[in-house]
């Protein structure tokens, strides 16, 4: 038996490069949120998790600072966890552990994310959370009280809180069924004073301590929509979400309404890129990022500013996908036999390679040249062995 097909155009080739077809998309991210107001939290909805300062994996892109009364750091104060979700299937919530805490050295453990912000801008925060029946928070007998808060605070330049506006979530109904039970809660809209260079956003547990049984207390699904002060830019075109195939270039471009006086700093992933490698116009309206990899995958936007402030875009996202094709010989003979598969790249002259050796244990049988994305042309054949 002697078959050659050649890795090409043929109509033969075709039907079967098209029923063996690999697709792979790298990190199809969800898209981010509203045009016209923008979610200016990285990984709002919390489903992007790390092993950061805690022991468990936390929120990526969050900061985590917990400490005990008397015990200083702590390094278990939360973590990520799938049971305390919400909106996005498969994600994330966090989960708060106040058991970690005793009477006399209760915990307290802050989760917040800080952004650049000025003076004007105004913020409004919202979130989902619920708590347990016997979560501490909920019982007034202990001195200091146990609290939850939803905090966005403002920060000088010499990172100084110097405004501070907290929702406590008790006194505005905290459900207390448990993660079926998480309610959306909003602060009330907040202005950054004078000074203002950093807005902090998150929740807080404090003086929490240990009470019998699960006793938990849970965040997810944050959303932060800022107002920019009068004069700032104002984003007229959002950045959209890109999928090239691997060691393409993506190029993200974000339009304003008063170019001229404007300065831009795109991100990734919520932290400030530069020129450089495969990056460029990092500080301009539109970024490249070219040669695409898997490192490149992941949420980008841009921070425009001028004179009167300055604006975030909604994230857009960059997607990879790589397709290859891949040839398949079929053998169709008798059970148990052997054929052994060769290639040749040219046939006059023949320089035959053994591709696999396959022992028919179906009748027909399919053969996959994986080693052939790379070549221009290849003929097969497949040998009976005695
Ligand atoms: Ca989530």
């Amino acid at each position: 038996m002697n078959t050659a097909l050649r890795n090409s155009d043929s109509p033969l080739f075709v039907l079967f490069r098209k029923a063996f077809q690999e697709v792979m998309a790298i990190g199809l991210l969800a898209s981010g949120s509203a045009l016209c107001q923008a979610n200016d939290l990285v990984n709002g909805n919390l489903d992007s998790i790390a092993i950061g300062p805690q022991n468990n994996a936390t929120p990526a892109g969050w900061s985590v600072d917990a400490s005990r009364s008397l015990s200083g750091p702590h390094m278990d104060g939360c973590s990520s966890e799938p049971w305390c979700n919400v909106l996005d299937e498969g994600g994330s919530g966090l989960f708060f552990k106040p058991f970690q805490g005793a009477v006399g050295d209760e915990i307290s453990v802050f989760f917040y994310q800080d952004l650049p912000a000025a003076p004007g801008a105004k913020y409004t925060l919202s979130g989902y959370a619920a708590g347990e029946a016997n979560f501490c928070a909920f019982s007034n007998t202990n001195t200091p009280q146990p609290t939850v808060l939803f905090a966005v605070e403002f920060l000088d330049s010499a990172n100084q809180v110097i405004s501070s506006n907290t929702l406590d979530l008790v006194a505005a109904g905290l459900p207390d069924s448990g993660s079926g039970s998480m309610t959306l809660f909003t602060l009330p809209e907040a202005t950054a004073p004078a000074n203002t260079v950093t807005v902090r956003v998150g929740a807080y547990m404090l003086n929490a301590y240990s009470t019998t049984g699960s006793q938990s207390f849970f965040v997810d699904a944050f959303e932060l929509v800022s107002q920019a002060p009068p004069g700032a830019p104002t984003i007229t075109q959002q950045p959209e979400n890109t999928t090239v195939s691997s060691g393409g270039t993506a190029r993200f471009s974000v339009g304003i309404s008063s170019p001229t006086a404007a300065t831009y700093q795109w991100q990734f992933q919520g932290t400030n890129i530069s020129d450089g490698g495969n990056i460029s116009g990092a500080t301009t309206s539109t970024l490249s990022v070219a040669n695409a990899s898997a490192s490149d995958v992941g949420r980008y936007r841009v921070r425009v500013t001028n004179a009167g402030g300055s604006v975030v875009s909604g994230e857009a996202t960059l997607a990879l996908t790589d397709i290859s094709f891949y040839p398949v010989v079929i053998i169709t003979g008798k059970i148990g036999d052997t054929y052994r598969v060769d290639y040749t790249p040219t046939v006059e002259p023949t320089a035959w390679v053994p591709l696999s050796t396959n022992q028919l244990t179906t009748s027909p049988q399919m053969v996959i040249d994986a080693s052939s994305p790379r070549s221009q042309t290849r003929f097969y054949r497949a040998v009976l062995l005695p």
